[in-house]
């Protein structure tokens, strides 16, 4: 109260109102050692509702959880101070508004979108399930841990809860409990307005345990639906919370503004009052409280921690290969010799599709990490993303340790699974048309913003799809995708292009990548006449040039037009004009190179300039100025052969000639 009050701003009344299920929660459950929040076999802790964030930020004051960096080193600090908590959506404070993953130690995930954190956290259930799996061994259980997420309407209501907790049903996910607060208001009022599923007869048909509790007060209540989650061994959970949100005494009469506001003092102190509480004091913190939590969550999690450490250096001595694994993937590291399984393409005219070369890549490295793990929305045939090695399984029900998964056609909830997947240190990926990208980009950019590297890979990537038509052909996805901060797209230009890309991708630690491929083929470029794929690393790179490193002209182009450019390059060169074809497959990585190196790919002093890309135009203008040329899309494209539309839109290698001349003549 006093923080939200201090703030101005903020939801104080699902906190109080949820106060007592957190309570039972973490006090009589949760395995969890504020000692040290990043213990891989940790009971995960999920606010779905994250708009509620002084909850957990109060937990995580309360229970004195300390603060971990970015090297996973222990600080030895309180992860969120008192301070903090007066300090609650003001700069630089711990307790920003919605919880933030990276952030603050202890948060699990990043929520604020309603629906987000839900399923992220069926993400974080199969992760256990496939570590458990891969991992345990008899009479070492490193990996039994439990999820739980708490969520409210506006979860229930957004689509991506409804596709994870179809697939967390389809998959019996029994280590994951969703508590509802059905308290029956969202912002404009009741949920009389705007909702009257039956989320019990629905979490039923999804094939759910489902247990009610009708008081968020009742303790023993809320303890006996708890240890039932515990003892269900064949499903997920979802417990139904009746609860009354708090609001303050100018909207007694209108629950409607019971959200985003403070009480107000007088509430506040009449709420004081009733508590048997001091009126006057705020932020009190009465003596006792903290060694309450310890003597309870606290010494439960250490003795836990403590006798899981004691297995694992048991375990290391036993399994040292396993332990070497969980310790490399914990820390986001690869196995020594990875890259050795990098294969490399032949120069080839007809060449073969970014898809083919990807699926070739993917499946050599993933039989040398064990732990890259992933699947598709239901599309493997055609983005080719299936591990078909020995071995390799499929991840269901019935068997946990296969590395290909079926996330169904629920390509928002596969992202934000994606997400959970990897906040558990597996490293995953997921793939689908490039079009259904826009199905995942709100969990997209949790990814870019929780800085986890997650892999997208996306593939038909633009009307190079040819027949399906409009509906299926991304114009503006990749200019939205690299407007995303910390998010790397790539969209190789060949087959070696492809190689250097997963090169790239399995190097990053902290930052989801979007990876973008083509259906059809593409030539795979000699590289003794050109330059080496390896220059995809820089972004950018001089793929062909003027015998004198002196061009006239800049082509410039990503993916399958990079091809086209060389083709337009080679006439030009026949007519005795000096062009330069630049590769640049991603933008990010070239931003990221120093200016130097920037100004000898693209010299300023060069202003004729051409680019070429099958999408469109935004964002272009920062590398041929104001007067290039641009060979891009302006429309949704159209439904016929490739050859027919790459005529009609001017993808052609006579196209970029004519578009270089007239550059050079003005
Ligand atoms: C995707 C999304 N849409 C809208 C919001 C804005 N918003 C924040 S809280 C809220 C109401 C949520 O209602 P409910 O989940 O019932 O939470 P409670 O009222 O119990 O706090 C809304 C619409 C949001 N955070 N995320």
């Amino acid at each position: 109260m006093d923080a939200v009050q201090q703030a101005n701003s903020g939801h104080p009344g699902t906190p109080m109102a949820l106060a007592p299920v957190a309570y039972c929660l973490w006090q009589r459950f949760l395995r969890f050692d504020p000692d040290d929040p990043i213990w891989a076999n940790r009971d995960r802790f999920v606010l779905s509702n994250g708009h509620a964030s002084m909850l957990l930020y109060s937990l995580l004051y309360l229970t004195g959880v300390k603060a971990v960096n970015a090297k996973y080193e222990q600080l030895g600090e309180p992860s969120v101070t008192l301070d903090d908590i007066k300090h609650f959506r003001q700069l630089d404070s711990k307790c920003p508004g919605h919880p933030e993953y990276r952030w603050t130690s202890g948060i699990e995930t990043t929520t604020g979108p309603l629906g987000q954190g839900v399923a992220t956290s069926v993400g974080m259930a199969i992760a256990r399930q496939w570590m458990a799996q891969h991992f345990n061994r008899p009479n070492f259980e490193l990996f039994n841990y439990n999820v739980y997420a708490l969520c409210g309407d506006g979860c229930m209501m957004e689509g991506i809860s409804n596709e994870a907790a179809s697939l967390a049903g389809h998959l019996k996910l029994s280590n994951l409990c969703w508590i509802y607060d059905n308290n029956h208001i969202t912002i404009e009022g009741n949920t009389h307005l705007t909702f009257s599923d039956d989320i019990g007869t629905r979490f039923l048909a999804y094939g759910w345990n489902l247990i009610r509790v009708s008081d968020a007060n009742d303790l023993e209540m809320l303890e006996r639906a708890f240890q039932t989650f515990q003892e269900t061994h064949d499903r997920p959970t979802l417990i139904i919370v009746d609860s009354h949100i708090g609001y303050g005494a100018p909207h007694r009469h209108d629950t409607s503004a019971a959200h985003g506001d403070p009480l107000g003092e007088e509430e506040i102190r009449l709420t004081k009052r009733n508590y048997g509480w001091s009126e006057d004091a705020k932020f009190l913190v009465p003596e006792g409280v903290q060694a309450h939590f310890q003597k309870h969550l606290g010494q439960r999690g250490h003795r836990l921690r403590q006798g899981w450490m004691q297995t694992f250096a048991e375990y290391s001595a036993k399994y040292p290969d396993l332990a070497d694994q969980l310790y490399k993937m914990q820390h986001r590291q690869l196995p020594d010799d990875w890259e050795t399984a990098l294969p490399t393409f032949p120069a080839d005219v007809k060449g073969l599709g970014g898809r083919d070369a990807s699926a070739s890549v993917l499946n050599a490295i993933a039989q040398q990490i064990p732990w890259l793990i992933g699947g598709a929305a239901d599309l493997a045939p055609s983005t080719k993303t299936r591990l078909t090695f020995e071995g390799a399984g499929d991840f269901s029900a019935d068997d946990r340790s296969g590395r290909n998964f079926h996330f169904g056609i629920r390509e928002h909830a596969m992202a934000a699974i994606l997400n959970g997947l990897s906040l558990s240190k597996v490293r995953a990926y997921g793939s689908g048309f490039f079009i259904f990208s826009d199905y995942c980009r709100p969990s997209i950019r949790l990814s870019a913003l929780m800085e986890i590297p997650v892999i997208y890979i996306f593939t038909h990537d633009s009307i190079g799809v040819g027949e399906d038509g409009p509906t299926h052909q991304p114009v503006e996805q990749l200019a939205s995708l690299r407007a995303i901060p910390g998010l790397i797209t790539l969209r190789p230009a060949d087959a070696n292009e492809v190689v250097e890309a997963w090169r790239v991708i399995m190097q990053l630690q902290h930052q989801p990548v979007v990876l973008v491929l083509s259906r059809q083929a593409l030539p795979t470029l000699d590289r003794t006449q050109y330059a080496a794929a390896s220059g995809l690393a820089k972004g950018a790179y001089i793929l062909a040039d003027a015998e004198n490193g002196k061009p006239d002209v800049l082509l410039l182009a990503t993916g399958s037009e990079v091809s086209l450019c060389i083709a337009a390059y080679e006439q030009l060169k026949t007519e005795g004009i000096k062009a330069r074809v630049v590769s640049m497959p991603s933008w990010e990585l070239f931003e990221q190179q120093n200016q130097d190196y920037r100004d000898s790919v693209i010299p300023p002093s060069i202003t004729a300039r051409v680019c070429v890309e099958q999408a469109s135009t935004f964002g272009w203008g920062e590398y041929v100025g104001s007067r290039g040329a641009r060979i891009v899309m302006h429309t949704f494209g159209a439904s016929a052969p490739l050859k027919e539309l790459q005529r009609k839109f001017g993808f052609t290698p006579d196209k970029v000639v004519t578009a270089a001349k007239a550059q050079l003549a003005s």
